[in-house]
């Protein structure tokens, strides 16, 4: 049975992958960590953790007799982009912290890349798995140091590092904040609360997308995969869909026909959103480890409609 202390607990993916996680390994199996407290109680160990803390990680990783590190906590691109040096520092700080902690205690690591290690000269249509990662932005470099990071440590130190690169991720759990996908997200909730929403993002930018349950399974799957199977092991292109936001509009139009799409678009988050791929070719990760979504686009928006739904009248 897995050990799994994760890192970054509250905030988008960390708050869906330990429900997940306590639910394939059990409660007390998996040590919740975040910067701030959780608003409502928390079934099962949390334990507050500021990730530029390396000796707080490694101390609370020993103390739980952690097997396995998941490496969640980051500022996100567009956040990243206004605060670039704390950008650096948590980014590239946390995941220093989280990789050391995995070499001294000798625990298999996962942290997510993004599609944001990207760059406006990666050919952007299939944009393949091994090929020109120039971004643009500090998330991006973060995001490629990262990847590049894990690797070594990998080679040097015999971590068991793993990886994806994630999409935009959409969910109706936690808020995502400060990224620029973000607009997925926002636009059920206006559908539901106004029936109207104003993109910051503009008509005709592909981006690709991943309903959140795929996302954690496959997380679960990479994590199991044996290891010699893996040839790319931190950074698999993994996708379920590419839309821009007319395209999730009409999806979304197909259950509240009086919903209105329009356009401010902020020049930041555009010009970033502008530098990353269309789509992803994710065949690295379906041959070496089984990778398949299961939500398309409207399989994602009947079930985030439903449980939007079911949260604003709650
Ligand atoms: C962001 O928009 O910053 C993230 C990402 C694609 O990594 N959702």
């Amino acid at each position: 049975m897995k050990k799994i202390m994760v890192t970054g607990a509250l905030g988008q993916i960390g708050s869906e992958l330990i429900v997940k996680l306590r639910n394939e390994y059990g409660t007390d199996n998996v040590l919740a960590t975040d910067i701030r407290e959780p608003q409502t109680e928390m079934d099962g160990p949390f334990a507050i953790l500021d990730v530029t803390d390396g000796d707080k990680m490694t101390a609370l990783a020993k103390e739980f007799g952690a097997d396995t590190l998941m490496h969640m906590a980051a500022l996100l691109s567009a956040r990243a982009e206004e605060n670039p040096m704390l950008a650096w520092n948590l980014n590239m700080g946390g995941l220093v912290n989280a990789l050391e902690t995995a070499r001294a205690l000798n625990l298999q690591f996962f942290t997510p890349s993004s599609i944001g290690s990207f760059g406006p000269s990666t050919p952007k249509d299939h944009t393949p798995q091994d090929t020109f990662q120039r971004p643009t932005t500090m998330y991006g470099i973060n995001k490629v140091s990262g990847e590049l990071l894990c690797d070594y440590y990998y080679h040097k130190f015999g971590v068991d590092t793993r990886g994806v690169r994630f999409p935009g991720l959409i969910s109706y759990v936690a808020q995502p904040g400060g990224g620029t996908t973000d607009y997925a997200v926002d636009i059920f909730y206006k559908a539901v609360e106004d029936g109207n929403y104003t993109s910051f993002i503009a008509e005709g930018t592909y981006m690709d997308m991943m309903y959140m349950p795929d996302a954690l399974q496959a997380i679960v799957d990479l994590m199991e995969t044996d290891a010699d199977n893996l040839i790319h092991r931190n950074a698999f292109n993994v996708t379920a869909m590419s839309f821009d936001p007319a395209e999730l509009a009409a999806a979304i139009r197909k259950h509240i026909p009086s919903f209105e799409i329009a356009y401010d678009v902020d020049p930041v988050r555009q010009s970033i959103a502008d530098s990353w791929p269309n789509s992803l070719d994710c065949s690295a990760a379906e041959a070496e480890w089984g990778f398949q979504a299961t939500y398309d686009m409207d399989a994602m928006v009947t079930d985030m409609l439903e449980k939007i739904r079911e949260k604003v009248n709650a």
